[in-house]
């Protein structure tokens, strides 16, 4: 559009938001600049789900919520236009790309609707509001947990070696064996990082870890081959192990230590465990970040053991000796501290502990007079538990836990017992107390099918390394006088 100011993309993000942007949004959209300022309150899906492409492109949100590339919301755009992009940097990627130089140059691209926590490694989950917007995730916005930097494979070449006293005849297979060798076979599973959540447990004393908030938890449909038929076929010796150990490709530059985990034999080779050498991701090929080609998943064990660039599957007796399986990702009591930790006395994490976890409202969001939002309150999220147990109920309560209300659930109440790999998503209203004052507390808390519950507050479970942060999820709306 001819005629209208042109503005660069500092420009852009200076004006939204922030006080110097007087608290006007911004976006941009192909060549075009957009102030969506009056827009927000009107936006069906909720004013902080758009704000979260303030001052950049709207595309990379588009690409993951295809239901807005209408003629219909272009042409509401349309009619927000207030400039052009400068004609200079039009042509700048709207994707977050990797540095130039460096162990890390050859990361992919990747989406900017990710939050990220640490560039190299890459380390970034998904915005909290978006998490319970779909069931799956899509791949684009699944959290990113990467120790290293990320190796790029040929796919023609790759094999993924099968091996350790645990197997009579060792295997080499090439991706191509994988996926026309054994079954394939799909599982929709959740993964979690160890430390989601770990801001939680910062508030209550410092701990060491990426500051995850509530966003390195997603659900994909993976598929690949089970783990046991390769195992089978490789003659595991089940009566002769303990351990299977999965080792990635990628490995540190400077020490040529490889990322890498175990799991329990009994998971590993259990027809009920559902563990694959996945190949597929959402339907299409498993992206670089993810594991491109061959990832292994373990359902309902924490993301740690979910090992991605899988080179090699060891059958053994004993655990996995490296640094992530034996000095990390552990659980302690509070009073353990750096000066007194000894990582060989508690064991490895594998199934994690129920959880659940509000993702709207946002918290600290303004509820709306005009959306009716004053007298009561719908709140949506997410709820998953390890080793299968799955979710029986989720509460919500309004007034700090004096009472509650139990959710419905709306997506991923029907799955197999102990076989429950998948979060549920929830929703429900509650009315807000008669004397509440301008800040209201709002929590959930969910029930596992051992109900088991999550505790109460983060001070007992708090833990140095800042793993297992599971307790009721709190967050707080403002109501205006
Ligand atoms: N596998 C390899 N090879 N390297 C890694 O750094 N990170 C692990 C796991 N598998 C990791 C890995 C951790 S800690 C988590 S939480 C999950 O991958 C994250 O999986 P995602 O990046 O696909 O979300
Ligand atoms: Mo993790």
């Amino acid at each position: 559009v001819p005629g209208l100011p042109e503005y660069t993309l500092a420009e852009i993000k200076k004006r939204s938001g922030g006080e110097e942007g007087g608290g006007r949004v911004w976006v941009t959209y192909g060549h075009g600049v957009y102030d969506i300022t009056d827009f927000l309150s009107l936006h069906p899906g909720g004013a902080e789900k758009i704000s979260l492409a303030a001052g950049s492109a709207l595309e990379p949100y588009w690409a993951v919520f295809a239901n807005h590339n209408t003629e219909e919301v272009r042409e509401i755009l349309e009619e927000l236009r207030i400039g052009n992009i400068a004609p200079a940097e039009r042509n700048k990627v709207i994707q977050q790309g990797p540095p130039n130089s460096g162990p890390y140059a050859s990361d992919p691209q990747r989406s900017p609707v990710l939050k990220v926590n640490t560039q190299t490694p890459f380390n970034a989950e998904t915005p909290s509001v978006l998490l319970a917007e779909n069931f799956a995730t899509p791949n684009d916005i699944f959290y990113v947990r990467n120790h290293l930097p990320v190796p790029r494979v040929n796919p023609e070449s790759y094999r993924l070696e099968v091996k350790g006293e645990g197997v009579k005849t060792p295997l080499s297979l090439s991706l191509e064996d994988l996926k026309t060798e054994f079954p394939r076979h799909t599982v929709t599973a959740t993964i979690q990082c160890a430390g989601n959540r770990r801001v939680e447990l910062n508030r209550v004393k410092p701990v060491r870890g990426i500051p995850w908030t509530g966003g390195a938890i997603g659900t994909a449909e993976w598929s690949g081959a089970r783990l046991r038929d390769v195992l089978l076929h490789a003659g595991v010796r089940e009566d002769k192990i303990e351990h299977v150990h999965l080792e990635g490709l990628d490995n540190n530059p400077l020490t040529g230590e490889r990322y890498g985990g175990s799991i329990p034999a009994s998971k590993a080779l259990s027809p009920s465990g559902d563990c694959l050498l996945a190949y597929e991701m959402n339907g299409v090929d498993i992206p670089p970040d993810h594991g491109y080609p061959v990832r292994a998943i373990v359902p309902g064990v924490v993301g740690a053991r979910n090992v991605k660039w899988l080179a090699s599957v060891v059958a053994s007796k004993d655990e996995y000796s490296g640094f992530w399986q034996k000095n990390d990702y552990k659980g302690f009591s509070p009073s353990t501290d750096w000066n007194n930790v000894d990582f060989s006395t508690a064991p490895a994490i594998q199934e994690l502990p129920v959880t659940s976890f509000i993702t709207s409202p946002a918290d600290e969001s303004i509820l709306t007079e005009s959306s009716g939002e004053t007298s009561e309150v719908t709140l949506r999220g997410i709820a998953w538990s390890g080793g299968g147990r799955g979710v029986v109920r989720v509460d919500v309560s309004a007034d700090g836990g004096s009472s509650w209300h139990t959710a419905e659930i709306i997506a991923g109440a029907d799955q197999p017992y102990n076989r429950a790999w998948a979060w549920v998503l929830w929703e429900t209203s509650v009315p807000l107390p008669e004397s509440r004052e301008g800040r209201v507390e709002l929590v959930c808390k969910a029930v596992d099918r051992s109900y088991n519950v999550q505790p109460e507050s983060t001070g007992p479970i708090w833990n140095l390394r800042g793993c297992l942060s599971n307790a009721w999820h709190r967050i707080h709306v403002h109501i205006p006088k």
